[in-house]
Formats: structure tokens, C-alpha cells, sequence
């Protein structure tokens, strides 16, 4: 089997990595805006440890400038956006991913009208893509929640915040009816593993920071499946998908006590889909809750609407694979993605120390569709690299090929196998700015930014060796890797 004539080929961005201009026009700050995210952070307690308190928030709002929160800047596509979708239409892109920063629209997220700037702003955004036939897959929510709800309602934990951003989400099916393709929440599994910039959440205001977690995600099933039965009516052509971090899990051994551990590990990885794609909580999850006395709230209403609003597709990023064992002492310990997991001694690591494995996509994607029997979309695959710029503004990043070339290649191993695949957008098909660590000498792109990680730099783009190679392999329907 070949892929459908119609493969959607495109990249993926979020709003907060790449357009800057963070107060400009009436945005507000968002939790993106004030994460202080560093390469050497403690993975293991990740966003729980990161100097997210009300103190460091505190010193955030009251910074005036971009100099110390590399996020503000981005890679100033707020401003370049035109000529970056140049680029991408000369790669051949059909799609676009992109988010819509909450905060350009709603500044605090309880205005009752929207920001007409910022409305303004994203229609010229899908005007400019449609001038190249680029279709815009559009992420309703990625980990940009106005900074004001986080702080007044400790985020997601507050049922109110559905409301908002409800409000936010039918603005945008109001003023962008164009849209066909709906992302609800980017990896929204990663309430438990990054609370504050997922969910708002600020650790040191939760009493029971787990209970807090399940509940912020519970209300995210309601905000989705209210948003996606709210297109679904408004916007009959369009389709939603859930987005999730698939992280495949392999048991360490075949020792049953390693598979146990390994099952756990994926009935949880698994958990956000069989809300979003079934409609209703998996039993191995409500006694999870019970096993953890943790007691959240969901009512027979609340779950009477989830059922009614379940998604067409299921989207994923895919960046690694991780390992488990009963005994995790057995087990060397290796992070990446704000996961940390057993290292896997038959793969290697990129140098910010995340698993290539591409078979593994070939897995996950046999496994979801085993599962599900839905489409599956794969909007975020790629791998951040130190690339050097040449005197000559040459890039030459052949592991980055090598990178796409296997994982692409596995892709259409699934296809043959039959699995129903929509398309493939690359994570950052431009350098970008890094969302665990703040960093941009961490770069995904097939195009380079000439900025450094204090911001510094022209921000020119460069076409890298990776930007032909793409172009080639759209051009041919990934018929030539
Ligand atoms: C995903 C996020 C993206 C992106 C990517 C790479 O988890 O959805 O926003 O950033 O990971 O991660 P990083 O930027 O930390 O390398």
C-alpha cells in the first residue's frame, strides 16, 4: 500500500516557540512566557523543581524585556511569517501545523470580547498560507494558557477555566471557518509530567499535586470534547483530533514482573486516547485513581458530553521510545521529552540525550492503530541537533536526514501493513525555540535562524542540506527517502 495521493506533508510550530513579540499588540503573558526552562534541569521532577513558584513568576511579570526569556523573542515569526511560508511552499508543504496563542486573543483570558489585533493578526496568517494552498492544522492549546489563570485559579485545577477557554476556542471556529484540521490540546498527557506549562498549575499551591493533576487533565477531556462537538456543529467539514505524546514502552527483560511494569507504563501512555477516542474513562484508570486514593471529580453530566464529543483522528508526536522494569534500580536511567526512562543498550541517543528509535514508530503507530481503528496523523517527529552554520551559510546536516530517512522509511512500513495514515509534519521545520530548555542551539529545522541562545543574532534564514532532501521526498509522495 502506497501513501494516500492526498499525504498531508507538511511541518508543525507552536505560537510560543516561533513568533516573539510577546507583548506586542495587546498579548498578554502566558505560562510560556515566564517558563524558565534550562538545559540542565532535573528531568525527573522537570517542571515541579524549575523555579516554578509564585516568587519566579513574580520576577518574570515584572521583567520588561525579552533578554532573559528566550520565548519572547522566538525566532521573530510574528514578523517573518511571510517569509517563512515562502520556504515551506517551496518545500511543497500541503500543510501547516500551528497554534493560535490564546493570549494574543483573550490577554488574560477572561475578556468577555476578543483582541481585534490579534484576531486580525491569524487572519493574515491563513490569508499568507493560503496564497500557497497550505492548509493550516491548527493547535487550539499549546502550552500557551494565559499566565492570569494559571495564577488566579492555579489553571486547569478550576472548572471555570473550561468556560474560557471555551470562549477562546468558538472566537477562533468564528473567525477562522477555513480551518479544516483541529488539534484540541498539544500532548495533553503532559499535565502529570509538566503541570505549569501544561496545565497552569503551580506546584506549591496544590496540596495534593496528583489529585490536582487528574482533575486539570479531566477538565481538559471537558474543554476538548465541548470544543470538538462545538466544531463538529459549526464547521461540518472540518475534523478534530486529540494530540498525544506517544511514548512507547519495551520491558527491560522478559521477566513477567518487567512486562507488568512495562504494561503499566503504556495503559497509562494510553490513558488521554481511550478518553478522547472512546468517550469514556478505562476501568484499569479509575482504579488507578482509586489504588492512589486520589478522588477526582467527574460527574455523570461531565462524561455524558465527553461521550458526545470524541475525535475523528488521533495525532501524536513520536521523538523516542523508553524502557521499564519492576526494578528501576536495575536499570540505567537516561531522560529526554520530560520523561525519564530506562536507558536502551540496542539504541543510540542525540545529543541532548532522547532514544532514536525509529522502528519504534513503526510499533507505535501498528500498536494505536491496533487499538483504535482511527486515522493517525504524526505531527511532531524530529531530532534537535547543535548544528554549525558555515562560513559560506551552508548547514550540512546529514544526521538529520539519516533521522528522517529511517523514521519515514518505518512509517511507510506501517502503511504497507495497512494502518490508516493522514500525514507526517515535522517537529520545527524551521529552527525554533526550544520548549524544555529555552534553548535555540537546540534545532529541529530544515531551515536555520541565525540566533544564538541569549537571543543574539540576525535572525537571517538558511536553507540546510535537510531542506532539499524534504522537498525531494514530498515531491515523490515519500517514494524516494
Ligand atoms: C514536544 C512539544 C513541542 C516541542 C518538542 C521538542 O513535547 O510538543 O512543543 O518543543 O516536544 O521538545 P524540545 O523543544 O524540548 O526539544
Amino acid at each position: 500500500m502506497e501513501l494516500r495521493k492526498d499525504f498531508l506533508w507538511g511541518g508543525a510550530v507552536a505560537a510560543n516557540q516561533v513568533e516573539g513579540a510577546w507583548n506586542v499588540d495587546e498579548k498578554g503573558l502566558s505560562v510560556a512566557d515566564v517558563a524558565m526552562y534550562r538545559s540542565n534541569v532535573d528531568v525527573k521532577n522537570y517542571a515541579k523543581q524549575v523555579e516554578i513558584n509564585s516568587e519566579n513568576i513574580q520576577r518574570a511579570i515584572d521583567t520588561k524585556t525579552a533578554n532573559d526569556y528566550p520565548k519572547r523573542r522566538g525566532v521573530d515569526g510574528y514578523n517573518r511569517y511571510k517569509e517563512d511560508f515562502a520556504l515551506y511552499a517551496e518545500m511543497g508543504f500541503k500543510v501547516l501545523r500551528l497554534s493560535i496563542a490564546w493570549t494574543r486573543l483573550y490577554p488574560t483570558g477572561e475578556e468577555l470580547e476578543p483582541n481585534t489585533a490579534g484576531v486580525k493578526y491569524y487572519k493574515k496568517v491563513f490569508a499568507e498560507l493560503k496564497k500557497y494552498n497550505i492548509e493550516p492544522i491548527v493547535t487550539l492549546s499549546h502550552y500557551e494558557m494565559p499566565l492570569n489563570l494559571a495564577v488566579k485559579y492555579n489553571g486547569w485545577v478550576d472548572k471555570k477555566v473550561v468556560d474560557y477557554f471555551v470562549r477562546f476556542c468558538k472566537t477562533c471556529i468564528i473567525e477562522y471557518p477555513e480551518v479544516k484540521y483541529w488539534l484540541t490540546f498539544n500532548e495533553i498527557d503532559s499535565v502529570t509530567r509538566h503541570p505549569f506549562t501544561s496545565a497552569g498549575i503551580i506546584p506549591e499551591k496544590s496540596k495534593n499535586l496528583e489529585q490536582d493533576e487528574y482533575q486539570a487533565l479531566h477538565y481538559q477531556f471537558l474543554a476538548s470534547a465541548t470544543v470538538t462537538k462545538m466544531i463538529h456543529e459549526m464547521l461540518p467539514e472540518a475534523q478534530v483530533g486529540c494530540m498525544l505524546t506517544k511514548l512507547t514502552d519495551y520491558p527491560s527483560t522478559c521477566n513477567p514482573e518487567d512486562i507488568l511494569a512495562s504494561f503499566n507504563s503504556n495503559t497509562l501512555n494510553y490513558f488521554c486516547a481511550d478518553v478522547q477516542v472512546k468517550g469514556e474513562y478505562p476501568i484499569l484508570i479509575l482504579n488507578f485513581f482509586k489504588q492512589h486514593k486520589l478522588n477526582i471529580k467527574i460527574t455523570p453530566e461531565e462524561m455524558l458530553i465527553i461521550s458526545e464529543g470524541t475525535v475523528d483522528f488521533i495525532s501524536f508526536s513520536y521523538y523516542m521510545s523508553l524502557v521499564s522494569a519492576a526494578d528501576e534500580s536495575s536499570l540505567e536511567m537516561t531522560s529526554g521529552n520530560t520523561v525519564i526512562s530506562g536507558k536502551n543498550p540496542y539504541l543510540e541517543t542525540t545529543e541532548w540525550g532522547w532514544t532514536v528509535d525509529p522502528l519504534g514508530l513503526q510499533i507505535s503507530l501498528l500498536q494505536l492503530y491496533d487499538r483504535y481503528q482511527k486515522p493517525l496523523f504524526i505531527v511532531e517527529n524530529g531530532i534537535g541537533a547543535a548544528d554549525i552554520l558555515n562560513d559560506d551559510n551552508t548547514i550540512h546536516d546529514d544526521y538529520r536526514i539519516t533521522y528522517f530517512k529511517n523514521h519515514l522509511h518505518e512509517m511507510k512500513e506501517a502503511v504497507e501493513k495497512g494502518v490508516d495514515l493522514m500525514g507526517y509534519t515535522s517537529w520545527g521545520p524551521i529552527d525554533l525555540v526550544s520548549a524544555a530548555t529555552s534553548q535555540m542551539s537546540k534545532r529541529y529545522g530544515f531551515i536555520y535562524v541565525d540566533a544564538d541562545d541569549d537571543g543574539n543574532g540576525t535572525y537571517n534564514r538558511y536553507r540546510k542540506d535537510s531542506f532539499g532532501w524534504y522537498k525531494h521526498v514530498i515531491e515523490t509522495n515519500g517514494a524516494e527517502l
